[in-house]
């Protein structure tokens, strides 16, 4: 059921609970600001999910309300995540579903990479 992105945060969202490691993830990629772990449900060949480690239900919440230095340690994080997984020659996509009409499942802010052969053009 996809969320609206205007919530409030739930502390107990599933991304919540692996930041808190209550559930296990794939991680790949830990910093102060970041985790990144495998997608449960790959969608391409490589597909990983980078969160912010602060309490952002969606790209709206955390672009308005983040502070500069977790802005700018989670995009850093997305990039560091891809170069060290080697996806900067072979190409990557980028994705963050935000609210209903995107749908929107997890109501953590999350960014898709996607990677791998195949990706076609952009879908919306
Ligand atoms: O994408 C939410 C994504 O989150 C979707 O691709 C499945 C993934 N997911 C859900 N639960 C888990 C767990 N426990 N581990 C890893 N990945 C998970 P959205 O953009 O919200 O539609």
């Amino acid at each position: 059921m996809p969320i609206d992105a205007t919530r409030p945060y739930d502390d107990e969202n599933v991304f919540a609970k692996i930041l808190r490691d209550e559930i296990p993830s794939r991680r790949v990629y830990e910093d102060d600001y970041a985790i990144a772990f495998h997608d449960i449900n790959p969608q391409a060949p490589t597909h990983i999910l980078v969160i912010p480690r602060g309490r952002y239900v969606s790209w709206d919440d955390f672009s308005a309300n983040g502070s500069d230095a977790e802005i700018a340690g989670f995009v850093r994080a997305v990039g560091t995540v891809a170069r060290a997984a080697g996806l900067v020659a072979p190409g990557y996509r980028l994705l963050a579903n935000t609210g209903i009409d995107s749908g929107q499942e997890v109501p953590h802010l999350h960014v898709h990479l996607f990677a791998g052969h195949g990706l076609g053009p952009l879908l919306v």
